[in-house]
């Protein structure tokens, strides 16, 4: 899997990516990333990529020109070779992002993500080469960097070889659509706290059915709208 990262600060992106699991995935070449700073490609002699908006209002916005000619530098080998590269715009105003929409984007060989900032992009570069606009929840974000490191490390996670032995893909919250059950390792007393009796008897079947009610019981509480479209499928 190829992340090629579009935005004004690489070294936020880099810094990050380049870190725990998915730095590990990059050394060993599962995973490649490569960032693009947007600065790079602007025609203004001050560098800058920022405009006032038409029609007024509070804020810059960044400029399709900077934007348009760092994507068709980092796209230029897939459209040459006629493919048009999914392109993954970070936005508030985007589909909120979830487990299938990573599974779903980490079947693909490449993807590229496009950072804002400022109030925003013009619309129609946007329009011109994004196919995907996501959202990573309801508040507002200073730009896109978090937003896309959150996507690129879901959807990392699921790409083949990037978790190693001691993590699975598969029996964390939301690959069954309800939320983890609690964990405990050693010691099996700790502040007075004992460990549920249950995870000492070695009963592999007792042990699931205690699990599977932790996690039903949790959702119940904390997240009744995932059971109901648990109970839809
Ligand atoms: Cl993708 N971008 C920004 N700027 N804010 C957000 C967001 C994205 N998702 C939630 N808030």
């Amino acid at each position: 899997m190829k992340f090629t990262v579009l935005t004004l600060f690489p070294e936020l992106i880099e810094g990050a990516m380049n870190t725990s699991i998915c730095g590990r995935a990059i050394s060993k070449g599962v995973l490649e990333l490569k960032t693009c700073d947007i600065r790079d490609y602007t025609e203004n002699k001050n560098r800058r990529v920022d405009d006032y908006p038409y029609g007024g209002g509070a804020g810059m916005l960044m400029q399709a020109q900077p934007v348009y000619d760092a994507y068709a530098a980092m796209a230029a080998e897939s459209l040459a070779s006629g493919k048009k590269p999914r392109t993954v715009f970070l936005t508030p105003a985007g589909k909120v992002f979830d487990q299938a929409k990573a599974e779903e984007l980490a079947k693909e060989d490449e993807i590229i993500f496009l950072c804002g900032h400022y109030e925003g992009i013009d619309e129609r570069v946007i329009e011109e080469i994004v196919t995907d606009e996501i959202s990573i929840g309801d508040y507002v974000l200073t730009g896109g960097e978090l937003a896309s490191l959150v996507v690129m490390d879901a959807v990392a996670r699921m790409v083949p070889g990037v978790l190693g032995n001691e993590t699975s893909a598969g029996t964390e919250s939301f690959t069954d659509g309800l939320l983890e059950y609690p964990q405990y390792t050693r010691p099996d007393e700790w502040h007075g706290k004992k460990v549920p009796e249950v995870l000492l008897s070695g009963h592999h079947a007792n042990i699931e059915k205690w699990r599977k009610e932790q996690s039903l019981q949790r959702t119940r509480e904390r997240r009744p709208d995932l059971l109901e479209k648990f109970s839809d499928q």
